[in-house]
């Protein structure tokens, strides 16, 4: 059934596909604000990945117009451009216009299916004004545009070429995202860990609006990644442990490798895709790396009297890259990032048992320099455990089991209460004088406390003040932590402006980053944003928070007085109250955890032992140290 426009009814059903995709974006992208904004490009670069996956791509540029559109160049085989059969249309425009599409022309290939990927170049097409893509093949160049998923122009050649491939631009449609601003740093990050990924292939970024780029190609792909994890580190052994192995369908490629601290670092993989969530895959690898080593131990006989290694004891100093290639992944979780298939797990842990054993065998120094730091984490291990139970029990002592310093609130529902560490007894003092009680607890630190990095579990037990905290928090720690059991939603840090201040704020985010990540992703800690100045006029007062909010308040003022507040504890109670903890009127920082890679980098640069690093960071980041801590 044909109309004079010459679109038959599949072909409104095409249209339809596509006017859904932007009633609800969301379901196709997982939201309109910044992160779904940085999956469009994802998308479009998946495509390219695609088809380097199935040998025909070797490069992948991106670049950042100044006008906010985006460009993705490939060198693959260029989207077919024949009529297609059963829309009787050119193939480039059914990928581009028909929801899913793509995918049926790719089956060969790893394309990934359900989570945010995989949801075809039409989707990106559908939330973009316009979108233009030129494909390169049959010894011609090919065009066609589109305007909010729509085609605006019949496929044309517009010229010659000898070479092949792909180069789609466009820009998203700012009626449907809240931002339409590409972050360069955001999309380098993740073209970096494709380009780790896939070994070989290069990858570059330009950004037309600054004038920066980078390229990344790693021909060690998931060994120089791990590499790349472990920079500043001290290695244990070189180079990293690194197999791969595949069978019926499934491919499993695992790097790692120990360095001398007490952090695991793993980041694992379906497709590409970073699973934060973890998965099937993940405890596959976890399984295998517990039962290898032990095996290797006893065989070995480098054991003598320890029990067995148990799973956290290999974990300690751990840095590795799990990647896994399947048909048909299913992707679980809040964020649809935990691979759920079932069959995955004993697969990888087959594959991954087979060839660290190996490895082992091939490589005995690296097995004992492993089994030897997992012997030294199980006995420190014991340690911390006798620790804990001395803070079980000496917390028992106390009538509410609370520490004595801390001023709890009467409220129960950790949901309304949340809890103030403040540097100092004085400021203390203050915050205890001036909260509400009713939802307001406060624990105050004396001095500095340890430094997390530098110290394995039972050290970092021993400390009073860090005891105190945990004690608090209610939630426990290490294994025991539980999300659950959190006494108050909101952590509040409140430390002086000062450098001592930042230092201490940096000291407890480490803390909370390395041993309570899970109220970071919850969304429980933040920051306290204390004035920096109380600017007086006559009887009337006010404060500002930064020097920017100092100059404008003060610039139609004749001579105000300006006080500067060095730290918490020149402020009273009433003023502590007025300015940073009265929900009605404070402003406080959510600590979020965007990026989990570059956080650690920065603790262990920031916290560690090593001290070249720090002092390049420093100078490196003198200008912007705001963004430091957050
Ligand atoms: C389907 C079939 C073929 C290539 C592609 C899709 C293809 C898609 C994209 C998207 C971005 N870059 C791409 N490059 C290739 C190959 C058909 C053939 O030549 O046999």
């Amino acid at each position: 059934m044909s109309d004079a426009t010459g679109y038959d009814a599949s072909q409104i059903q095409v249209l339809e596909g596509l006017e859904a995709v932007r009633r609800r974006p969301s379901m196709y992208i997982g939201s309109t604000d910044t992160l779904g904004l940085h999956h469009l490009v994802y998308e479009v670069v998946d495509n390219s990945v695609d088809e380097a996956l199935a040998g025909y791509c070797t490069e992948i540029n991106v670049t950042i117009h100044e006008d906010g559109s985006v460009r993705v160049q490939d060198n693959g085989r260029g989207i077919p451009v024949d009529i297609h059969p059963q829309y009787n249309r050119p193939a480039l425009e059914i990928v581009m216009t028909v929801l899913h599409a793509g995918g049926k022309f790719n089956h060969e290939s790893y394309s990934v299916s359900g989570g945010l990927h995989g949801v075809g170049v039409s989707v990106v097409n559908a939330l973009s004004v316009w979108m233009e893509v030129e494909v390169r093949r049959n010894g011609r160049v090919y065009w066609q545009r589109y305007e909010h998923g729509n085609v605006a122009s019949e496929v044309e050649v517009r010229g010659t070429s000898e070479q092949t491939g792909t180069t789609t631009t466009f820009q998203p449609d700012p009626a449907i995202f809240e931002e339409t601003n590409y972050n360069f740093d955001t999309l380098s990050a993740r073209l970096r860990e494709l380009a780790f990924l896939n070994r070989g292939l290069k990858i570059t970024i330009t950004d037309e609006r600054t004038g920066k780029e980078n390229d990344f190609c790693y021909e060690g792909g998931i060994i120089s990644f791990v590499e790349y994890l472990n920079t500043n580190k001290e290695v244990l052994h070189k180079p990293p442990v690194y197999f791969s192995r595949s069978k019926n369908g499934t491919q499993v490629e695992v790097a790692l490798q120990y360095n001398n601290s007490y952090n695991e670092n793993v980041f694992s993989y379906a497709n590409d895709i970073n699973t934060r969530e973890g998965g099937t895959h993940l405890m596959g690898f976890r399984a295998a790396l517990t039962k290898t080593v032990n095996e290797y131990a006893k065989e070995s006989k480098l054991l003598k009297n320890d029990p067995k290694l148990g799973g956290e004891d290999l974990r300690e100093g751990l840095v590795a890259v799990i990647s896994v290639k399947l048909p048909d992944p299913q992707f679980e979780g809040q964020t649809k990032t935990r691979l759920g298939n079932s069959s995955i797990r004993g697969i990888v842990e087959s594959m991954v048992s087979e060839g660290l054993a190996e490895y082992f065998e091939e490589n005995p120094i690296v097995a004992t320099t492993i089994v030897e730091k997992a012997a030294e984490a199980l006995r420190a291990r014991e340690a911390a455990r006798k620790a804990k139970e001395l803070t079980r029990r000496k917390n028992a002592l106390g009538s509410s089991g609370l520490p004595g310093k801390l001023a709890d609130c009467s409220d129960n529902d950790p949901s309304k209460c949340e809890i103030y560490i403040v540097e100092g007894e004085s400021a203390g003092g203050s915050a205890k004088q001036g909260r509400n009680r009713h939802f307001q607890a406060i624990l105050p630190l004396r001095g500095k406390i340890l430094n997390v990095e530098r110290a394995r579990l039972d050290k970092i037990l021993k400390n009073a003040e860090i005891r105190n905290m945990i004690v608090a928090l209610g939630t426990g720690i290490g294994d025991d932590f539980d999300l659950t059991k959190a006494r108050y939603h909101r952590v509040v840090i409140m430390t002086d402006a000062d450098v001592d201040g930042s230092h201490i704020r940096t000291l407890l985010l480490t803390f909370f980053f390395r041993h309570m990540r899970h109220l970071i992703e919850a969304g429980y800690i933040y920051i306290a944003q204390p004035p920096l100045y109380q600017i007086k006029k006559g009887k009337q007062v006010s404060y500002a928070y930064s020097d920017e909010e100092l100059n404008r308040m003060t610039k139609a003022m004749a001579k105000p007085s300006i006080q500067r507040y060095k730290g918490l504890g020149e402020m009273n109670p009433e003023q502590l109250w007025e300015t940073t903890m009265n929900p009605e009127k404070r402003t406080m920082l959510k600590v979020t955890l965007e990026d989990a890679m570059e956080a650690d980098q920065v603790f262990n640069i920031l916290m560690g032992d090593s001290v070249e690093p720090r002092r390049a960071f420093i100078e490196a980041h003198a200008r912007d140290v705001k963004n430091l801590d957050v």
